[in-house]
């Protein structure tokens, strides 16, 4: 069922406090971080702790021929010089990657990208360990690098994992989806086929909060405790263990309070293990914390694929076919975080919102001489780089067919009685009612009326462009026996115990970077039990307090561990049913449950709340046979599916003909993400993508010139959106629940950055159409826009 709803927030007559859904309930971390109360990495301090420092290499591909630490280690505050070589020594110098590759931890052979890690300096403060970086001594011999992946597999191209024994090229992997004979065959025979080459260039998460370890090993116990800016503390315990040699159970990582992650903190960096080594090499707590241009040079970038996209469609405008083959550019080392069988993450999604007959595609993954990392920023595992592809391919196909291309894409959706759907490429679509919400979309933006003011403005020479999107994401991985990384099951665990006064704690294996989680997976528990948000703490990101689970990214937090924890109160719920019964002298068939209470069929007056079962259960009671003597439960939740959010978008545009700056006038954003829990989280979480969207389609791009320096390695080049260059966003919604979900709801979190960019770029495209531009490649900066319009492929 799908109810539709134009203001965020619009408590239906009753509704106001239940806990999800209508009330806005304030976010319960807030107080903390707005009063600089926070616990963030760099907060932290321990007894005798000293700092860690990097040395980076200032080209992009070299042989390494010699390093000398005398002059540094002369220092006085410093206490340890680590390089590549004494890393050998200890089998620590190449780490597995989320991929099944190795990466460097720092440099034995050779350089492979700007940036990389070539020696760790631990001394007594930040700034001696700084300074002594100066004071080493590099040879190197340069080489010439990759930098354009379509020259990566050249014949003569230098190979860049020459450490491998017997590789003779910088080829990663090949792998295709979809049926390619059949969707040869639609294509064959379609009325109307259009291609283009769609770039989505490298970009990089950003995040507030750069990344930072401290380690702190204690040689008598043999425990290893990590501070880490990590959204995933769990996977990094068990890697560690299996990389450092550490039995598991002695380490205990935890994630402190995280000033953002966007899937820049989903991955195992140099930096933590090498504070891990100079805690072991000096027998005190090591931090280590990257600046901004280390983050920006160094750490998980995202996208870099060049994608070949075509669509194939009858005259009258029914979508036939998708067809794509990409050049996914994975940098220096294949160390992409996303489920282990899934090499080109969920890219296959490429068949959008659209019910087809055929779909096929191929990916090729390359080295080039690049920072390594991908995937990360917002993506939910490449659904970024496939709505984007599919939304621009239908914008060129409604030009070619001379189509409103809103109208297109109404006419090619997915049909409410279709689902569950399998598309053509595997997966299966919960649940959607897609032009319900691309209608609202169209109605809270006064499509037409728009459409008009355009027609006028041409007139005059004024470009207004108007673009359309409408997404469909896959998030929430697993189920565990589809989606694992590295071996480890996508599930999560979720553990509640309600204390005797009726207070109570839920543990997660997720890990908030900014999302609130504090707050709503109290609400999920409000809503089971009927025990208030505000008593229900949540306890996250420290893996000695909290049951096993993957980690956060992917959306998959309330997908998964939402799921997990809906359960595990309802494993209360049944357990209070018991104690109740006892307290009542009644059979547990002969209760009914109400907002917060069990009461006795027929007789409202006889009945025990929740607080009051708890107190029973800690307290004298004789307890039926087989009810421990307490009000826990624990679950792992493994997802049947993934669950499938979905949105439609509108942005309008202003580009100036003079300069070919473009203006954000107005984005107007429907999101379905199934029950929603907290419509304020949600709006927050939308605005949030939609301004990623804003600096992805017009500002954000990591660009290397032909040496492989990198040219986006500080926010004086690498340019971020800020309040200044987003429009008030204009915000709706419709609820399409997920089947499968306990209380079924979807994600939300990357919604908006999957479906943001092509809205953009659609619009300022739309806006150049004057110009005969059909395509441009994202970002439009002016230079960029001002080239379209001369019709250049690239400023000069
Ligand atoms: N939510 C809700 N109702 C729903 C769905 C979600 O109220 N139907 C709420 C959730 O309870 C949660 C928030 O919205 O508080 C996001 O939930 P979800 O969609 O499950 O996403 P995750 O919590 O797993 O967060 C990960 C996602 C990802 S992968 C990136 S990248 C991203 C994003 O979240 N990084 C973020 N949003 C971010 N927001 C902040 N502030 N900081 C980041 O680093
Ligand atoms: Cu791919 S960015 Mo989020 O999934 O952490």
């Amino acid at each position: 069922m799908t109810v539709l709803h134009e203001r965020p927030s619009n408590p239906a007559a009753g509704d106001e406090d239940r806990p999800i859904g209508y009330g806005r309930i304030q976010r319960k971390e807030d107080p903390r971080f707005v009063r600089g109360k926070g616990n963030y990495l760099d907060d932290i301090v321990l007894p005798g702790m000293l700092h860690g420092a990097i040395l980076r290499a200032p080209v992009a591909h070299a042989r390494l021929v010699s390093i000398d630490t005398t002059n540094a280690l002369a220092q006085p505050k410093v206490l340890a010089v680590i390089t590549g070589k004494d890393l050998l020594g200890l089998k620590l110098a190449w780490a597995p990657t989320l991929s099944a590759d190795v990466q460097a931890v720092l440099v034995t052979d050779k350089v492979r990208f700007q940036g990389q890690e070539v020696a760790f300096v631990v001394a007594e403060d930040r700034y001696a360990a700084r300074d002594a970086l100066e004071l080493i001594d590099v040879e190197y011999d340069v080489l010439p690098p990759v930098i354009d992946a379509r020259k990566a597999l050249d014949a003569d191209a230098p190979v860049i994992r020459d450490e491998i024994e017997g590789r003779t090229d910088n080829h990663i992997f090949d792998w295709e989806i979809g049926d390619k004979a059949e969707t040869e065959a639609v294509f064959a025979s379609a009325d109307v086929v259009v291609s283009q080459e769609i770039v989505y260039p490298r970009v990089h998460p950003a995040p507030m909060e750069t990344c930072g370890a401290i380690a702190d090993f204690d040689a008598v116990n043999g425990k290893l405790t990590l501070y880490e800016t990590t959204q995933a503390p769990h996977a990094h315990r068990t890697l560690f263990a299996i990389v450092a040699g550490i039995p598991e159970h002695k380490i205990r990582v935890v994630s402190p309070d995280i000033g953002g992650g966007f899937g820049n903190k989903v991955g195992i960096y140099p930096g933590y293990i090498l504070a891990v080594v100079g805690s072991i090499v000096t027998g005190r707590p090591v931090k280590w914390v990257e600046d901004r241009s280390e983050n920006l040079m160094s750490t998980s970038f995202a996208r870099d694929y060049i994608m070949q996209g075509e669509i194939a469609a009858t005259r009258d405008g029914k979508i036939l076919a998708v067809r794509t083959n990409v050049l996914a550019d994975h940098g220096a080392f294949n160390a992409t975080a996303q489920p282990t069988k899934n090499p080109a993450g969920f890219f296959s999604i490429f068949t959008g919102s659209y019910d087809l007959k055929a779909a096929y595609c191929s990916v090729t993954g390359v080295y080039t001489n690049k920072a390594p990392g991908g995937v990360a920023y917002a993506c939910s595992f490449r659904v970024t780089e496939a709505v984007y592809l599919v939304e621009r391919m239908v914008d060129i196909l409604a030009r070619k067919l001379e189509m409103d291309p809103a109208e297109l894409r109404l006419k090619n959706f997915i049909r409410p009685e279709q689902f569950p759907y399998a598309n053509k490429t595997g997966w299966v679509y919960d649940s959607g009612n897609y032009e319900p919400a691309m209608r609202l979309s169209m109605q809270l933006a006064g499509y037409d009326e728009l459409r008009r003011e355009q027609q006028e403005k041409r007139g005059r020479g004024e470009l207004m462009g108007i673009g359309v999107s409408f997404f469909t994401e896959t998030v929430g991985a697993g189920p565990r026996k589809h989606f694992d990384i590295v071996g480890l099951g996508m599930a999560d665990g979720a553990e509640l115990r309600v204390h005797p006064t009726g207070k109570a704690v839920v543990r997660l294996s997720v890990q908030s970077q900014g999302q609130g989680h504090e707050t709503t997976f109290a609400q999920i528990v409000a809503e089971e039990l009927g025990i208030p948000p505000e008593d229900i703490d949540v306890v996250h990101g420290d893996t000695d307090q909290t049951p096993f689970g993957l980690g956060t990214y992917g959306s998959r937090s309330t997908p998964v561990s939402g799921g997990a924890v809906a359960l595990v109160a309802r494993k209360v719920r049944d357990k209070a049913r018991l104690i109740a019964a006892a307290m009542l002298e009644t059979r547990p068939e002969d209760l009914e449950w109400e907002k917060g209470r069990w009461f006795v069929k027929g007789d409202p007056g006889a009945g025990k709340t929740i607080s009051e079962i708890a107190m029973a259960a800690h307290g004298t009671l004789t307890l039926p046979e087989g009810v421990d003597g307490n009000l826990d439960a624990e679950v792992t939740y493994d997802p049947p599916n993934l669950t499938f959010p979905f949105g439609a978008y509108i942005c309008v545009v202003d580009v100036d003909p003079g300069t070919g700056h473009v203006k954000v006038r107005r984005f107007i954003a429907v999101d379905d993400c199934g029950t929603r829990i907290n419509p304020m989280i949600i709006e927050g979480q939308v605005h949030g993508g939609l301004t990623d969207g804003v600096g992805m389609a017009l500002m954000e791009i990591i660009e290397f010139d032909a040496d492989g320096n990198c040219l986006g390695g500080s926010f004086m080049d690498y340019l971020i959106p800020t309040a200044m260059e987003v429009p008030d966003w204009e915000t709706g919604f419709t609820v399409t629940p997920s089947p499968h979900h306990p209380i079924g709801a979807k994600g939300i979190g990357e919604s908006a950055t999957v479906g943001s960019p092509p809205a953009i770029v659609n619009a300022v495209v739309d806006a150049l159409a004057p110009y005969g531009v059909v395509h441009m490649d994202m970002p439009c900066t002016p230079a960029r826009v001002w080239a379209a319009m001369q019709g250049r492929a690239r400023p000069p």
